[in-house]
Protein backbone atom coordinates (compact mmCIF):
# COMPACT_ATOMS: atom_id res chain seq x y z
CA UNK A 1 0.00 0.00 0.00
CA UNK A 2 1.16 3.70 -0.67
CA UNK A 3 0.30 5.41 2.76
CA UNK A 4 0.97 9.31 3.73
CA UNK A 5 1.53 9.90 7.25
CA UNK A 6 0.96 13.00 8.47
CA UNK A 7 2.50 14.00 11.55
CA UNK A 8 4.68 16.48 13.93
CA UNK A 9 8.22 15.97 13.53
CA UNK A 10 9.19 16.59 16.96
CA UNK A 11 10.03 14.49 19.71
CA UNK A 12 6.19 14.74 21.13
CA UNK A 13 5.26 11.19 21.86
CA UNK A 14 2.90 11.75 18.70
CA UNK A 15 5.65 12.34 16.73
CA UNK A 16 7.60 9.35 17.68
CA UNK A 17 4.75 6.80 17.30
CA UNK A 18 4.08 8.19 13.72
CA UNK A 19 7.78 7.74 12.65
CA UNK A 20 8.06 4.70 14.07
CA UNK A 21 4.74 3.17 12.61
CA UNK A 22 5.82 4.53 9.03
CA UNK A 23 9.43 2.80 9.48
CA UNK A 24 7.67 -0.70 10.77
CA UNK A 25 5.38 -0.42 7.78
CA UNK A 26 7.97 0.01 5.30
CA UNK A 27 9.87 -2.76 6.84
CA UNK A 28 6.58 -4.65 6.14
CA UNK A 29 6.84 -3.88 1.95
CA UNK A 30 4.42 -0.24 2.39
CA UNK A 31 5.51 2.51 0.80
CA UNK A 32 5.55 5.64 3.27
CA UNK A 33 5.40 9.23 2.55
CA UNK A 34 5.80 11.38 5.44
CA UNK A 35 4.32 14.84 5.23
CA UNK A 36 5.60 17.45 7.58
CA UNK A 37 7.24 20.66 8.04
CA UNK A 38 10.61 19.05 9.36
CA UNK A 39 12.29 16.20 8.90
CA UNK A 40 10.97 13.50 11.71
CA UNK A 41 13.60 13.67 14.17
CA UNK A 42 13.55 9.44 14.38
CA UNK A 43 13.24 9.40 10.32
CA UNK A 44 15.97 7.97 8.64
CA UNK A 45 15.60 8.21 4.92
CA UNK A 46 18.03 5.62 3.75
CA UNK A 47 15.45 2.79 2.97
CA UNK A 48 13.56 3.55 -0.44
CA UNK A 49 10.47 2.54 0.83
CA UNK A 50 10.32 5.82 3.45
CA UNK A 51 10.28 8.75 1.79
CA UNK A 52 9.63 13.05 3.62
CA UNK A 53 7.54 15.67 1.40
CA UNK A 54 8.29 18.99 3.09
CA UNK A 55 5.24 21.21 3.66
CA UNK A 56 6.66 25.11 2.75
CA UNK A 57 4.61 27.90 4.60
CA UNK A 58 5.11 31.19 2.16
CA UNK A 59 6.06 33.90 4.56
CA UNK A 60 3.88 37.04 3.75
CA UNK A 61 4.12 40.31 5.67
CA UNK A 62 0.13 40.28 5.71
CA UNK A 63 -0.12 37.55 7.53
CA UNK A 64 0.13 37.72 11.54
CA UNK A 65 -0.16 33.79 11.62
CA UNK A 66 0.99 31.64 8.70
CA UNK A 67 -1.53 29.78 7.03
CA UNK A 68 -0.51 26.13 7.54
CA UNK A 69 -3.44 23.96 7.17
CA UNK A 70 -3.62 25.55 3.97
CA UNK A 71 0.13 24.65 2.95
CA UNK A 72 -0.65 21.37 4.40
CA UNK A 73 -3.72 20.41 2.39
CA UNK A 74 -1.82 21.46 -0.74
CA UNK A 75 1.01 19.31 -0.10
CA UNK A 76 -0.84 15.77 0.84
CA UNK A 77 -3.24 16.81 -2.37
CA UNK A 78 0.17 16.92 -4.43
CA UNK A 79 1.80 13.74 -2.46
CA UNK A 80 -1.38 11.64 -3.08
CA UNK A 81 -1.42 12.84 -6.64
CA UNK A 82 2.42 12.36 -7.28
CA UNK A 83 2.62 8.53 -5.42
CA UNK A 84 -0.93 7.23 -5.78
CA UNK A 85 -1.28 7.27 -1.92
CA UNK A 86 -4.15 5.25 -0.69
CA UNK A 87 -4.50 6.17 2.67
CA UNK A 88 -3.58 9.63 4.55
CA UNK A 89 -2.92 8.71 8.30
CA UNK A 90 -2.68 11.83 10.42
CA UNK A 91 -2.10 12.17 13.85
CA UNK A 92 -2.95 14.37 16.17
CA UNK A 93 -5.84 15.89 14.86
CA UNK A 94 -4.84 19.37 15.38
CA UNK A 95 -4.86 20.71 12.75
CA UNK A 96 -3.84 17.13 10.74
CA UNK A 97 -7.43 15.91 10.65
CA UNK A 98 -9.28 19.36 9.62
CA UNK A 99 -6.60 19.76 6.90
CA UNK A 100 -6.99 16.30 5.40
CA UNK A 101 -10.93 16.32 5.31
CA UNK A 102 -10.01 19.85 3.12
CA UNK A 103 -7.79 17.80 0.93
CA UNK A 104 -10.09 14.77 0.45
CA UNK A 105 -12.69 17.44 -0.96
CA UNK A 106 -10.19 18.88 -3.11
CA UNK A 107 -9.14 15.46 -4.52
CA UNK A 108 -12.56 14.41 -4.73
CA UNK A 109 -12.80 17.20 -7.61
CA UNK A 110 -10.61 15.22 -9.33
CA UNK A 111 -12.53 12.26 -9.09
CA UNK A 112 -10.04 10.64 -6.74
CA UNK A 113 -11.01 8.67 -3.54
CA UNK A 114 -8.89 9.08 -0.54
CA UNK A 115 -9.47 7.39 3.16
CA UNK A 116 -7.88 9.33 5.91
CA UNK A 117 -7.18 7.63 9.32
CA UNK A 118 -7.43 9.83 12.69
CA UNK A 119 -5.40 9.04 15.46
CA UNK A 120 -5.97 11.09 18.29
CA UNK A 121 -2.86 10.95 20.53
CA UNK A 122 -4.08 12.91 23.46
CA UNK A 123 -3.79 16.66 24.49
CA UNK A 124 -5.44 16.85 21.02
CA UNK A 125 -8.36 15.78 22.75
CA UNK A 126 -8.13 16.66 26.65
CA UNK A 127 -6.13 20.17 26.26
CA UNK A 128 -5.70 22.09 22.93
CA UNK A 129 -9.24 20.27 21.05
CA UNK A 130 -11.21 21.31 23.80
CA UNK A 131 -10.70 24.33 23.63
CA UNK A 132 -13.85 26.54 22.49
CA UNK A 133 -11.38 27.98 20.09
CA UNK A 134 -10.87 24.61 18.16
CA UNK A 135 -13.86 22.71 19.33
CA UNK A 136 -16.66 22.81 16.49
CA UNK A 137 -13.15 21.98 14.13
CA UNK A 138 -12.07 19.55 15.65
CA UNK A 139 -15.22 17.93 16.41
CA UNK A 140 -16.28 17.87 12.75
CA UNK A 141 -12.94 16.59 12.02
CA UNK A 142 -13.18 13.88 13.75
CA UNK A 143 -16.61 12.91 12.54
CA UNK A 144 -15.35 13.02 8.97
CA UNK A 145 -12.57 10.84 9.42
CA UNK A 146 -13.02 7.87 7.26
CA UNK A 147 -11.43 6.02 10.33
CA UNK A 148 -11.14 7.54 13.92
CA UNK A 149 -8.27 5.74 16.48
CA UNK A 150 -7.52 6.56 19.98
CA UNK A 151 -4.09 5.43 21.80
CA UNK A 152 -5.80 4.41 24.54
CA UNK A 153 -9.58 3.32 25.62
CA UNK A 154 -9.35 6.27 28.48
CA UNK A 155 -8.82 8.56 26.01
CA UNK A 156 -11.61 7.36 23.90
CA UNK A 157 -13.91 7.82 26.66
CA UNK A 158 -12.72 11.24 27.40
CA UNK A 159 -13.19 12.03 23.60
CA UNK A 160 -16.61 10.57 23.50
CA UNK A 161 -16.95 12.47 26.91
CA UNK A 162 -15.76 15.69 25.78
CA UNK A 163 -17.06 16.08 22.08
CA UNK A 164 -20.42 15.14 20.18
CA UNK A 165 -18.69 12.24 18.30
CA UNK A 166 -20.87 10.43 15.61
CA UNK A 167 -18.06 8.05 14.57
CA UNK A 168 -16.46 4.73 15.39
CA UNK A 169 -13.88 4.96 18.02
CA UNK A 170 -11.11 2.32 17.82
CA UNK A 171 -8.31 1.56 20.39
CA UNK A 172 -4.80 0.91 18.95
CA UNK A 173 -2.35 1.40 21.59
CA UNK A 174 1.13 2.86 21.17
CA UNK A 175 3.98 -0.14 21.18
CA UNK A 176 7.33 -0.49 21.18
CA UNK A 177 10.24 -2.04 19.22
CA UNK A 178 12.41 -4.71 21.56
CA UNK A 179 15.20 -4.21 18.98
CA UNK A 180 15.72 -0.53 19.97
CA UNK A 181 16.35 -1.57 24.01
CA UNK A 182 19.34 -3.53 24.71
CA UNK A 183 19.53 -5.44 28.14
CA UNK A 184 21.93 -3.96 30.92
CA UNK A 185 24.54 -6.05 29.95
CA UNK A 186 24.78 -5.56 26.15
CA UNK A 187 27.25 -3.55 25.04
CA UNK A 188 26.33 0.22 23.97
CA UNK A 189 24.74 0.33 27.60
CA UNK A 190 27.27 1.49 29.87
CA UNK A 191 26.54 2.81 33.25
CA UNK A 192 29.58 5.23 33.88
CA UNK A 193 29.89 6.99 31.54
CA UNK A 194 26.75 8.81 33.57
CA UNK A 195 26.78 7.53 37.22
CA UNK A 196 29.70 7.53 39.78
CA UNK A 197 29.70 3.72 41.25
CA UNK A 198 27.04 3.40 43.98
CA UNK A 199 24.57 6.20 42.72
CA UNK A 200 21.23 4.93 41.43
CA UNK A 201 19.93 6.47 38.19
CA UNK A 202 16.43 8.12 38.35
CA UNK A 203 15.23 9.52 34.76
CA UNK A 204 12.38 11.45 32.89
CA UNK A 205 11.56 12.25 29.89
CA UNK A 206 9.19 15.08 28.90
CA UNK A 207 8.68 18.33 26.59
CA UNK A 208 9.02 20.37 30.01
CA UNK A 209 5.13 21.77 29.90
CA UNK A 210 3.10 22.24 32.75
CA UNK A 211 1.18 18.79 32.07
CA UNK A 212 3.94 16.99 32.69
CA UNK A 213 4.76 18.53 36.10
CA UNK A 214 7.96 18.24 36.37
CA UNK A 215 8.41 20.04 39.40
CA UNK A 216 6.95 17.08 41.11
CA UNK A 217 9.94 15.08 39.59
CA UNK A 218 12.14 17.67 41.48
CA UNK A 219 10.34 17.20 44.53
CA UNK A 220 10.22 13.33 44.58
CA UNK A 221 14.21 13.34 43.31
CA UNK A 222 15.03 15.81 46.65
CA UNK A 223 13.07 13.68 48.89
CA UNK A 224 15.10 10.51 47.31
CA UNK A 225 18.32 12.41 47.52
CA UNK A 226 18.14 12.42 51.16
CA UNK A 227 17.50 8.96 52.28
CA UNK A 228 19.62 7.51 49.36
CA UNK A 229 23.14 8.54 46.91
CA UNK A 230 21.22 9.01 43.03
CA UNK A 231 21.31 11.10 40.23
CA UNK A 232 18.59 12.74 37.92
CA UNK A 233 18.95 12.52 34.51
CA UNK A 234 16.22 14.77 32.31
CA UNK A 235 16.10 14.30 28.70
CA UNK A 236 14.03 16.86 26.62
CA UNK A 237 13.22 20.56 26.65
CA UNK A 238 10.42 22.93 26.80
CA UNK A 239 9.28 25.91 28.32
CA UNK A 240 9.21 25.10 32.21
CA UNK A 241 13.34 24.26 31.60
CA UNK A 242 14.65 27.81 33.07
CA UNK A 243 12.62 27.34 36.16
CA UNK A 244 13.26 23.23 36.43
CA UNK A 245 17.10 24.25 36.61
CA UNK A 246 16.35 26.72 39.27
CA UNK A 247 14.34 25.21 40.95
CA UNK A 248 17.29 22.76 41.54
CA UNK A 249 19.79 25.46 42.24
CA UNK A 250 17.54 26.71 45.17
CA UNK A 251 17.11 23.14 46.31
CA UNK A 252 21.30 22.82 46.01
CA UNK A 253 21.08 19.61 43.90
CA UNK A 254 21.82 21.22 40.70
CA UNK A 255 24.98 19.30 40.58
CA UNK A 256 23.13 16.02 41.03
CA UNK A 257 20.76 16.73 37.92
CA UNK A 258 22.24 16.11 34.24
CA UNK A 259 20.02 18.17 32.08
CA UNK A 260 20.36 16.42 28.28
CA UNK A 261 18.23 18.26 26.23
CA UNK A 262 16.49 16.71 23.87
CA UNK A 263 18.16 13.74 22.24
CA UNK A 264 17.99 10.75 20.40
CA UNK A 265 19.94 8.40 22.92
CA UNK A 266 16.77 7.40 24.68
CA UNK A 267 16.98 4.16 24.83
CA UNK A 268 20.80 3.83 25.85
CA UNK A 269 20.02 6.56 28.87
CA UNK A 270 17.00 4.05 29.76
CA UNK A 271 18.72 0.95 29.98
CA UNK A 272 20.81 2.20 32.74
CA UNK A 273 18.29 4.03 34.45
CA UNK A 274 16.80 1.96 37.65
CA UNK A 275 13.50 4.08 37.91
CA UNK A 276 11.43 6.28 36.06
CA UNK A 277 9.45 8.96 37.29
CA UNK A 278 6.50 10.47 35.47
CA UNK A 279 4.14 12.15 37.46
CA UNK A 280 1.94 13.78 34.79
CA UNK A 281 -1.14 15.50 35.13
CA UNK A 282 -3.07 14.26 31.81
CA UNK A 283 -1.11 10.88 30.04
CA UNK A 284 -3.57 9.58 27.49
CA UNK A 285 -0.98 6.66 27.38
CA UNK A 286 2.12 7.31 28.71
CA UNK A 287 4.94 6.61 26.23
CA UNK A 288 8.13 7.65 27.78
CA UNK A 289 7.01 5.28 30.81
CA UNK A 290 6.47 1.96 28.04
CA UNK A 291 10.37 3.11 26.65
CA UNK A 292 11.37 2.86 30.23
CA UNK A 293 9.46 -0.28 30.89
CA UNK A 294 11.42 -1.75 27.60
CA UNK A 295 14.86 -0.86 28.82
CA UNK A 296 14.09 -2.78 32.02
CA UNK A 297 13.06 0.45 34.32
CA UNK A 298 10.23 0.54 36.60
CA UNK A 299 8.30 3.05 36.72
CA UNK A 300 6.85 5.93 39.02
CA UNK A 301 3.87 7.52 38.30
CA UNK A 302 0.64 9.09 38.27
CA UNK A 303 -2.38 7.04 37.80
CA UNK A 304 -4.64 9.57 35.23
CA UNK A 305 -5.64 8.62 32.06
CA UNK A 306 -3.75 5.75 30.01
CA UNK A 307 -1.15 5.18 32.43
CA UNK A 308 -2.35 2.24 35.27
CA UNK A 309 -2.77 0.17 31.60
CA UNK A 310 0.47 0.51 30.81
CA UNK A 311 2.58 0.55 34.31
CA UNK A 312 0.72 -2.07 36.50
CA UNK A 313 0.94 -0.97 39.80
CA UNK A 314 3.20 -2.84 42.45
CA UNK A 315 4.44 -5.36 39.18
CA UNK A 316 5.86 -3.02 36.65
CA UNK A 317 6.40 0.31 39.46
CA UNK A 318 3.87 2.17 41.29
CA UNK A 319 1.14 4.66 40.61
CA UNK A 320 -0.61 7.55 42.79
CA UNK A 321 -3.09 9.97 42.15
CA UNK A 322 -1.41 13.74 41.10
CA UNK A 323 0.60 15.43 43.32
CA UNK A 324 1.13 12.78 45.51
CA UNK A 325 5.14 13.23 45.74
CA UNK A 326 5.30 11.93 49.24
CA UNK A 327 4.05 8.58 48.42
CA UNK A 328 6.14 8.38 45.02
CA UNK A 329 9.16 9.24 46.27
CA UNK A 330 8.25 6.77 49.20
CA UNK A 331 7.83 4.18 46.85
CA UNK A 332 10.81 4.67 44.95
CA UNK A 333 13.34 4.94 48.01
CA UNK A 334 11.61 1.50 49.48
CA UNK A 335 12.23 0.23 45.50
CA UNK A 336 15.92 1.16 44.66
CA UNK A 337 16.95 0.03 48.87
CA UNK A 338 15.29 -3.13 48.35
CA UNK A 339 17.91 -5.37 46.50
CA UNK A 340 15.72 -7.95 45.75
CA UNK A 341 12.29 -5.92 45.03
CA UNK A 342 14.38 -3.52 42.21
CA UNK A 343 15.83 -6.13 40.13
CA UNK A 344 12.21 -8.03 40.26
CA UNK A 345 10.96 -5.37 39.23
CA UNK A 346 13.06 -4.40 36.20
CA UNK A 347 12.46 -8.11 34.82
CA UNK A 348 8.44 -7.48 35.78
CA UNK A 349 8.58 -3.81 33.74
CA UNK A 350 10.21 -5.47 30.41
CA UNK A 351 7.14 -8.38 30.97
CA UNK A 352 4.45 -5.81 30.87
CA UNK A 353 6.32 -4.15 28.42
CA UNK A 354 6.26 -6.60 26.11
CA UNK A 355 2.07 -6.33 26.00
CA UNK A 356 2.67 -3.55 23.65
CA UNK A 357 5.68 -5.09 21.53
CA UNK A 358 5.67 -3.82 17.58
CA UNK A 359 4.52 -7.05 16.73
CA UNK A 360 1.46 -7.64 17.96
CA UNK A 361 0.45 -3.80 17.64
CA UNK A 362 1.31 -2.79 13.89
CA UNK A 363 -1.00 -5.55 12.38
CA UNK A 364 -4.16 -3.77 13.76
CA UNK A 365 -3.36 -0.60 11.77
CA UNK A 366 -2.51 -3.04 8.65
CA UNK A 367 -6.15 -4.25 9.44
CA UNK A 368 -7.38 -1.16 9.49
CA UNK A 369 -6.12 -0.18 6.47
CA UNK A 370 -7.01 -3.24 4.54
CA UNK A 371 -10.62 -2.97 5.70
CA UNK A 372 -10.62 0.58 4.42
CA UNK A 373 -9.50 -0.23 1.02
O1 LIG B 1 2.41 15.09 25.94
C1 LIG B 1 3.29 14.79 25.15
O2 LIG B 1 4.35 14.26 25.46
C2 LIG B 1 3.11 15.07 23.71
C3 LIG B 1 1.91 14.40 23.16
C4 LIG B 1 1.98 14.36 21.69
O3 LIG B 1 0.94 14.16 21.10
O4 LIG B 1 3.00 14.54 21.06
O5 LIG B 1 1.79 13.11 23.80
C5 LIG B 1 0.55 12.46 23.79
O6 LIG B 1 0.71 11.40 22.85
C6 LIG B 1 1.61 10.36 23.25
C7 LIG B 1 1.73 9.37 22.09
O7 LIG B 1 0.51 8.78 21.80
C8 LIG B 1 1.11 9.71 24.54
O8 LIG B 1 1.98 8.67 24.93
C9 LIG B 1 1.05 10.78 25.63
O9 LIG B 1 0.51 10.19 26.80
C10 LIG B 1 0.18 11.94 25.19
N1 LIG B 1 0.30 13.03 26.16
C11 LIG B 1 -0.73 13.42 26.94
O10 LIG B 1 -1.83 12.89 26.92
C12 LIG B 1 -0.43 14.54 27.86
Amino acid sequence: MNIGIVCYPTFGGSGVVATELGIALANRGHQIHFITYNQPARLDTTSNALHYHKVNVEEYPLFEYQPYELALSTKMVAVVLAHNIDILHVHYAIPHAYAAYMAKQMLAEKGIPIKIVTTLHGTDITLVGNHPSYKTAVTFSINQSDVVTTVSQSLKEETLALFEIDNEISVVPNFIDFKNYPDRKEPGCKEEQIAREGEFVISHISNFRPVKRVTDVIEIFNRILKEVNAKLILMGDGPERPKIEYMTKELGIFHKVHFMGNTSEVAKILCYSDLFLLPSEKESFGLAALEAMAAKTPVISTNVGGLPTVNKHGYSGYNYPIGDVDAMAEAAIGLVRDSLKLPLFKEQAKKQARQFSIEKIVPLYEEIYNQLM
